[in-house]
């Protein structure tokens, strides 16, 4: 059985994937840890520990108290976030990275890392985004997230770690709000749609970007993980999407469960200018013949799931 370390465990992604890695491999094998504690079902549901990946000898400590032989490293400043405090997300993007990457080293474990659309800048081919293809980001974070990615080929090349990793796209969940994405005005129209049948939109009409319904992207991290080692031509940073979008998109969808939803556009320039430099969409073949990726949910199987269950939440 598998015994797994997760950092960053209670951000968007982490309150999921530990709830789903503890019903499969059984809750005292998946060890949370984040920079804070809350009453979450993360806390509670098994072991839990308040470490800040920039503190290397705390990382290190947790990993092999616990005898992990495997790290899911999310701890992550997102885009929006990062470009607010460019300093502070090298700081914490690659300095949480280097850390988590010398404990898979020094403890021999397998390691996954999520990087982003955000490695992609300008001048990278738009539509039908190659898996390997040109990565000049214009943002902090993508810088942070290309970094990322050598470094992650690097401790392979190098030291033998057993590196994987996704090129994530928005991922829209209902359970734990992303927290300073550009893409995340593809969640909070579905909660505003829910709470006020209205939405400002802070990315711009004819926007598109690549999404993805969380149910795929945790299959994605566990199936990755699982998969054959001698199948797997890249390691890190695999293209993967589930839909292409823009946010007319996700409005006309939302008016067939919702008529009198009413969709504008109050644009961030900041998160606007980010979105831009980013893809249209992105190619995943790669990931489909390397490891099987599937995405099971459309925009239309999404936001039928995302409203109900938002319904239930919201009351
Ligand atoms: C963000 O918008 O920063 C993230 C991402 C696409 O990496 N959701």
């Amino acid at each position: 059985m598998k015994k797994i370390l997760v950092t960053g465990a209670l951000g968007q992604i982490g309150s999921e994937l530990v709830m789903k890695m503890r019903e499969i491999y059984g809750n005292a094998n998946v060890i949370a840890t984040d920079i804070r504690e809350t009453e979450s079902d993360v806390v509670q549901s098994g072991p839990f520990d308040i470490v800040d990946v920039t503190d290397a000898k705390a990382l290190f400590k947790v990993a092999k108290d616990n005898r992990v032989d495997t790290i899911i490293h999310l701890a992550a400043l997102l885009s929006a976030t990062a470009e607010n405090n460019p300093l502070f997300a090298w700081h914490l993007n690659m300095g949480g990275l280097v850390n988590a990457l010398e404990v898979a080293r020094e403890l021999n474990t397998q390691f996954f890392t999520p990087s982003s659309i955000g490695a992609f800048g300008p001048t990278t081919p738009k539509d039908n985004t190659p898996q390997d293809t040109i990565q000049r980001p214009t943002t902090m974070y993508g810088v942070n997230k290309v970094s990322g990615e050598l470094l992650c080929d690097y401790y392979f090349k190098k030291f033998g770690v057993d590196t994987r990793g996704v090129r994530f796209p928005g991922l829209i969940s209902y359970v734990a709000p992303p927290g300073g994405g550009t893409t995340d005005y593809a969640v909070e129209i579905y909660y505003e749609a829910i709470k006020n049948g209205k939405y400002a939109s802070f990315i711009n009409k004819g926007t598109y970007m690549d999404m993805m319904y969380m149910p795929d992207a945790l299959n994605a991290i566990i199936t990755l993980m699982e998969a054959d080692a001698s199948k797997l031509k890249h390691r890190n940073a695999f293209n993967i999407t589930a839909m292409s979008i823009e946010p007319e998109d996700i409005a006309a969808e939302i008016k067939k469960h919702i008529p009198e939803f009413e969709m504008t556009y109050d644009v961030d320039p900041a998160r606007q200018a980010i979105a831009e430099s980013w893809p249209n969409a992105i190619d995943a073949t790669a990931a489909k013949e390397e490891w099987g990726f599937k995405a099971e949910y459309d925009l239309a199987k999404m936001t039928e799931d995302m409203l109900a269950k938002l319904k239930i939440k919201l009351g």
